[in-house]
């Protein structure tokens, strides 16, 4: 539930929120003079408003002293503000009820507002005015609809004036966790909006009232008998007396700006929000810092590049637990199998410093898949993520249905599902397996791993005394979250790890001088090229993507650029005693959300 900082401050605010409501309804009704339907707005209001309504209460309606309340409200300030809390408690209640309802049923946000604006001006309208005032100003029901029409209509456009745009620019924003009625933050949101709305409404129900086009705050004292209301203004106390003075050209500009700025806030933010996109689409996903999300940016790229859940994570696994295990498998008939299963996990990729990911039975990378060519291997990959994945066997000569490519070569494997890959290894080399359904997302938030095939006949000159794969990842961590980093604006990487580790949590690998090491560098990231490099002198490369170079074809580097999907295996001799750096040459990856810890990071 605690996701992100605001998650605590609502929590807050909504315990104020029911406090305040509470204390609101318990001195109205123990204590305050005034009509029922008052009593309700100023509830209603108050749940809305939180602490503001209270505050409104005290200061302008609650008595302050016994049988001062006549005197008490009549100030036009506060004439004015029960007006509007009237207008509020009906329009705000359809509105937000309908909010809840449209949610739920997944409509495009423009037709949500226009939902919302009909529910709140019918309930306003047919429901608080009409039929709640019905017994203050006396008459038949239509007659009360008529006369109300106007005065509602033009306090609701400026209330929905407020109230829409905070709706579209909250509910669409970074956070959209705001969508979701079963969120705080959508309540949250419903509050800012209601406040807003109350805040444009409020000049224009100040003017009405002084016009008598509208009711202010009104006194009820019981104890006289029903017919002995007291209106606050004196004169136009009694039943059907509201004669206002308003004139025709007063009362059309008045309509006129309140219909204009209701368009402006409804119609405005859909320059720059995508008001076509449901809570169904999108409600949930919270995209990252300094993503451009425009009024064309669909949902599947909001999906795309939207956090892990941290509430989705089913396990945690700290910094002594490492990726890249090797996976024995068992073997069945004389096929060698092997269980991937897909989760939500968070992974420590420094002291203090977890990410939110994908990962291969628990790991990231994923575990180490080793056999030798000639193998018939049998992987058999179960999805427990809360999405649909595949796996890809990258550089593979196998049979096409077992390629691994979604709504390509198979249908994804759905949430629950398991699909069996088998095939023969006909080649040796180092390859990678990784996700290739929403690949951009998948494998950039941990679903790969290292796929090692050994030649049939050992090869003693691409052999080493100790060996090493090397697999690069980027990862954007940022308020807590992890995005799946890409090169897009947005999704810019701030760590970047080896094995699932950032230096200085790194391996190390202990040799002799006169030993050699064989490094298999795998792309298993997808989004960068890493110039990766040795200190220490160079190494021989003696593979490329999985092909052993003939003899004449190996070369000497000290530094090979890795690109996404690319192999290099090389070996490098320690020549000189001592602690070499292994690392990519783009100083930036060499930093941890920018900053070098002893002597580097990345
Ligand atoms: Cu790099």
């Amino acid at each position: 539930m605690f996701v992100q900082p605001i998650d605590y401050f609502l929590v807050m605010w909504f315990v104020l929120a029911l406090a305040s409501t509470v204390y609101v309804a318990w001195d109205q009704y123990r204590n305050n003079p005034e009509p029922v339907v008052m009593k309700w707005g100023f509830i209603l209001v108050t749940l809305y408003m939180g602490p503001l309504g209270l505050l409104l209460y005290v200061l302008a309606d609650k008595e302050p002293r016994p049988g001062e309340h006549e005197t008490f409200i009549k100030p036009l300030w506060k004439q004015g503000a029960g007006s509007t809390i009237h207008c509020v408690a009906g329009d705000a209640t359809g509105i937000i009820l309908a909010a809840a309802v449209t949610a739920a049923l997944g409509l495009p946000m423009w037709l949500d507002l226009i939902v919302e604006y009909a529910a709140g001006f019918t309930f306003g309208l047919f429901i608080f005015q009409s039929l709640f005032m019905k017994s203050m100003m006396g008459g038949t029901y239509l007659d009360n609809v008529r006369k109300t029409f106007l005065p509602e209509l033009i306090s609701m456009n400026f209330m929905m004036a407020g109230m829409a745009p905070v709706m579209s620019v909250l509910m669409m924003g970074r956070d959209m966790r705001a969508m979701v009625p079963t969120e705080l933050l959508f309540w949250g949101v419903m509050a800012i909006g209601v406040i807003a709305g109350f805040a444009l409404a409020y000049p224009a129900n100040v003017w009405m009232v002084q016009r008598a086009l509208k009711h202010g705050l009104m006194t009820v004292r019981e104890s006289r008998g029903n017919d002995a209301h007291h209106a606050a203004h004196g004169a136009k106390h009694e039943h059907h007396g509201m004669r206002s003075d308003a004139t025709v050209p007063q009362l059309a500009a008045m309509a006129i700006v309140s219909a204009f700025a209701l368009t402006v806030g409804m119609v405005a933010p859909a320059n720059w929000i995508n008001l076509r996109l449901s809570a169904h689409d999108v409600g949930g996903a919270i995209m990252p810092p300094g993503m451009i999300m425009d009024r064309d940016t669909p949902a599947a790229a909001m999906l795309d590049m939207a956090a892990v859940d941290p509430r989705d994570v089913v396990t945690t696994h700290g910094i002594t637990e490492r990726g890249a295990r090797p996976l024995a498998p068992r073997v069945e008939n004389g096929v060698k199998v092997f269980d991937l299963v897909t989760s939500t996990v968070r992974w420590t990729i420094l002291p203090g410093v977890t990410v939110d990911g994908y990962a291969f039975n628990g790991q990231i990378p994923g575990p180490t898949l080793r056999f030798r060519r000639g193998d018939r291997v049998r992987i058999n990959v179960t999805n427990h993520l809360l999405e649909s994945t595949t796996v890809h066997w990258h550089g593979l000569i196998l049979p096409n249905v077992m390629d691994g490519a979604a709504h390509v070569t198979q249908d994804p494997i759905e949430k629950g599902g398991t699909y069996h890959y088998e095939f023969t290894a006909v080649q040796d080399g180092t390859y990678l397996y990784h996700s290739h359904d929403h690949v951009d997302r998948q494998q950039a938030l941990g679903l790969y791993g290292a796929l090692i095939i050994d030649p049939a006949v050992r090869d003693p000159s691409i052999e080493a005394d100790h060996e090493y794969a090397v697999l690069l990842q980027e990862w954007l961590r940022r308020e807590g979250l992890t995005f799946p980093a890409m090169p897009m604006d947005g999704g810019q990487p701030n760590y970047f790890t080896i094995n699932g580790r950032a230096y200085p949590a790194t391996d190390s690998i202990a040799m002799r001088v006169g030993e050699t090491l064989k490094v298999r560098f795998i792309g298993s990231n997808n989004g960068f090229i890493h110039p990766m490099h040795i200190h220490g002198g160079p190494f021989q490369v003696v593979a490329v993507d999985g092909q052993t170079l003939p003899p004449s074809a190996r070369y000497q580097a000290d530094t090979i650029n890795v690109g996404p999907g690319q192999r290099f295996d090389v070996i490098w001799p320690a020549r000189q005693p001592g602690r070499w750096l292994l690392h990519c040459h783009i100083a930036h990856h060499m930093t941890n959300n920018n900053v070098e810890m002893r002597g580097g990071g990345g």
